[in-house]
């Protein structure tokens, strides 16, 4: 048995917009992803997050599964149109009153919550006035921030600002894939959108701190550790660029207070649209960093890619990939978080997201088993301990997901759930991996394979 440190914090990890449904409930206000999934050709099958999971109606039920589970913390995004329904003005009380009740009883069961303001659900109000292309959404954060801390600080004990500044810019200025779903191939929209992120996220530091002031607060980031598809000199030069790119760009501002520098020239024109004094800010020191990790990159040379880093993802023909065809390679998880901390020296980490989808079906009792996804968390929790045997100071787990849910584009396609979620019946089935992980929390280890 490879055994966790006492007090290794043992959680799993959701978002509003993907399990609530009830978008207009309780006075919620239309948020950017209302309207980009009911956009027709955005989502697999036109699936939209009205529904998802019924969690606002079901949390209770949920909670008592987290319980059973033996969860230490669970780690939800509060969706800011249920708070501010037009992002400003008027507080909903209502909205608010059910994250008051959920942290109640999420306290009460013994489970520490652990709360993003932000996985994605920007008020489409704020949108329709620039969104995160428009300065002054910054302060209309810091604002949200303040009435939602004002309210839940005494017991919410971690806070995170955001989740994924990098799909925040990238996948909603650049590819489109997800809302507000622009397509600015010249870069500029990302990187004034990812700039003011993070110059929301340096606003909202202070408000956090004053209104928590017992409180960590950190940040959720996806960076990848990146290897070269061959040894070539092109290929090599390749990940290091994007490697530079995507772990300087989306990372750095916040953990070191800068941009890359060899990064910068790139943009010209595009470049993030700095002012003095933004960077201070953003670079606010924070308590913990929190790393979604699911897989690594590997990145070839490609003269003709149309982003300015010319490089293109590689497969990797010897491994075995998951239902999101993402590569299962749990070393990266090593490597990832060797760099993080050699580089950056956060004082905490959080495995703030890890998982895997799988297609999961019920057999005729009706029960799921999902033997790859308890392989995918064996591996990476073996990985994870062995990290944590190297000093490198992570201090909790979450899995990616308690149930299954709804996958942004993909809608409910792919399921990254331990828990199964039968969407017409809104039945949860506990999989084989739930019984894994609760084991798992039980022992305070994992067996080594
Ligand atoms: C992300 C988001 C989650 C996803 C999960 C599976 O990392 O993309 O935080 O909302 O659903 O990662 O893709």
């Amino acid at each position: 048995m490879l055994q966790f440190p006492p007090g290794f914090v043992w959680g799993a990890a959701a978002s509003a917009y993907q399990i609530e449904g009830a978008v207009k409930t309780d006075g919620r206000g239309e948020s950017i992803w209302d309207r980009f999934s009911h956009t027709p050709g955005k989502t697999f099958n036109g699936a939209t997050g009205d529904v998802a999971c019924d969690h606002y109606r079901r949390f209770a039920e949920d909670i008592r599964l987290m319980a059973e589970l033996g969860l230490q913390a669970y780690r939800f995004s509060i969706a800011w149109p249920r708070i501010l329904p037009d992002g400003k003005g008027p507080i909903n009380e209502r909205g608010l009153a059910f994250y008051d009740r959920l942290v109640d009883t999420l306290c009460q069961a013994g489970i520490d919550p652990h709360v993003a303001l932000y996985h994605w659900d920007l008020p489409q109000v704020l949108d329709d006035e620039g969104g995160w292309l428009n300065r002054e959404i910054a302060d209309r954060f810091a604002h949200y921030a303040d009435v939602v801390s004002r309210r839940l600080g005494d017991r919410v004990k971690h806070w995170a600002t955001f989740n994924e500044p990098l799909c925040i810019a990238l996948l909603g200025y650049f590819t489109g894939e997800q809302a507000p779903g622009h397509r600015d191939q010249t870069f500029a929209e990302a990187n004034a959108a990812l700039h003011h992120v993070y110059l929301a996220h340096g606003k909202a530091v202070p408000v956090l701190r004053a209104n928590s002031p017992a409180s960590k607060i950190g940040i959720m980031l996806n960076i990848y550790p990146v290897y070269p598809a061959t040894d070539s000199e092109a290929d090599r030069a390749a990940a290091f660029r994007f490697e530079r790119f995507h772990t300087g760009w989306f990372a750095e501002p916040v953990l070191k207070g800068a941009y890359p520098a060899e990064v910068f020239p790139l943009f010209g024109p595009a470049a993030p649209p700095l002012q003095p004094g933004d960077m201070e800010l953003i670079g606010a020191p924070l308590d913990f960093v929190g790393l979604n990790y699911y897989s690594r990159m590997v990145v070839a040379d490609d003269p003709t890619a149309p982003d300015p880093l010319k490089t293109k993802m590689v497969h990797v023909a010897s491994s075995e990939y998951t239902d999101m065809d993402w590569e299962i390679y749990p070393a990266g998880l090593r490597d990832l978080l060797t760099m993080i901390d050699r580089e950056y020296h956060p004082q905490e980490i959080y495995i703030a997201e890890n998982g895997c989808a799988m297609p999961d079906v019920p057999d005729s009792q009706g029960r799921v088993h999902d033997p790859r996804r308890v392989a995918y968390l064996q591996a990476h929790l073996q990985v994870l301990q062995q990290a944590i045997a190297q000093d490198i100071p992570v201090k909790g787990y979450f899995v990616w997901s308690l149930l299954d849910n709804f996958e942004w584009s993909f809608g409910y396609s792919k399921r990254f759930g331990i828990v199964y979620v039968d969407y017409t019946t809104q039945r949860r089935i506990p999989k084989t991996s739930y019984r894994f992980y609760q084991d798992v929390i039980r022992a305070n280890g994992v067996a080594e394979v």
